[in-house]
C-alpha cells in the first residue's frame, strides 16, 4: 500500500546439474513468494532461449549447431549481459526474481569441458549478483534416472559428474544454501521456503544489490 515503504526485490538463484529438480523448485518458490507472501515476483531462466544469442545456444543444445567451446561460453555470458538492465530494473522496481541457472552454470559447464576456470569466471564479473543461492545436490546416478534424461547435449553421466565436481569443489561456498534434493518435492520446498522467510525477516532487501 501507499503507506509502506517500497523495498527492492530479492534475487534468488537455483543452481545445480541437470535433472536435480531446479525448475520444479523455482516454480514452487515462485508460488510461495507471489501467493503466500504476496510479493511481486518474476520467474526467469538462463539461457533465455528467446533472444538472438538464445536462438544460437538453443540450436547448439539440441545438437543442431556445432560451435567452438569458448565461443559458446561467450554466447551464454552475453545472454546474461543482455538482460542485465532488465534484472536491475525489476529488482529496483520491487520485483523479486526467482532464477533457474545463471553465471555459475556458465562456469560449471564450461570448466567441466576443460576450459580455464578463471577465464570462464572473468566474463561474469560485474553482473548483478544473487542475494540467495540454492544449490540442489543429488547423486548423478539418481538424477540421470529421472524422466526425459538424455534429450540434450550435456545429459551424459560422465559429463554430469564433472559438472557436479566443478560446482562442489570450486563454486559452492559457505554463503550458498546446499539442499539435499534427493527427497520428496514438498520436503525440499519446505526447507527452501523457510530459508527465504528467515532471510526476508533478517532484512535481506535492505542491503544494496551486489555485483559478481
Ligand atoms: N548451460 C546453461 C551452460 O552450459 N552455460 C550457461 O551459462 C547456462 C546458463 O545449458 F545443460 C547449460 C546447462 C544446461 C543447458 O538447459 C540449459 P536447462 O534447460 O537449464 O537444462
Ligand atoms: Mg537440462
Amino acid at each position: 500500500t501507499e503507506t509502506t515503504e517500497m523495498k527492492r526485490g530479492i534475487f534468488i538463484l537455483f543452481e545445480g546439474a541437470d535433472r536435480v529438480g531446479k525448475s520444479t523448485q523455482v516454480q514452487s518458490l515462485f508460488g510461495h513468494l507471489s501467493t503466500t507472501l504476496g510479493l511481486p515476483t518474476k520467474q526467469l531462466r538462463f539461457p533465455d532461449r528467446t533472444t538472438q544469442t538464445g536462438t544460437i545456444i538453443n540450436s547448439y543444445l539440441q545438437n543442431s549447431t556445432q560451435l567452438d567451446d569458448r565461443a559458446l561460453h561467450l554466447l551464454f555470458s552475453a545472454n546474461r549481459w543482455e538482460s542485465k538492465d532488465t534484472l536491475l530494473k525489476h529488482l529496483n522496481e520491487g520485483n523479486s526474481l526467482v532464477v533457474d541457472r545463471y553465471s555459475y552454470s556458465g562456469v560449471a559447464y564450461s570448466a567441466a569441458k576443460g576450459i580455464d576456470f578463471d577465464w570462464c569466471f572473468g566474463c561474469e564479473k560485474g553482473l548483478p549478483a544473487p542475494d540467495l543461492i540454492f544449490y540442489l545436490k543429488m547423486d548423478t546416478e539418481d538424477a540421470t534416472k529421472r524422466g526425459d534424461y538424455g534429450n540434450e547435449r550435456y545429459e551424459k553421466v560422465d559429463f554430469q559428474k564433472k559438472i557436479k565436481e566443478v560446482y562442489e569443489s570450486k563454486l559452492v561456498n559457505s554463503s550458498w544454501n546446499v539442499i539435499n534434493a534427493n527427497r520428496p518435492i514438498e520436503e525440499v520446498s519446505k526447507e527452501i521456503n523457510e530459508i527465504v522467510d528467515r532471510s526476508i525477516k533478517n532484512g535481506i532487501q535492505n542491503k544494496p544489490i551486489q555485483c559478481i
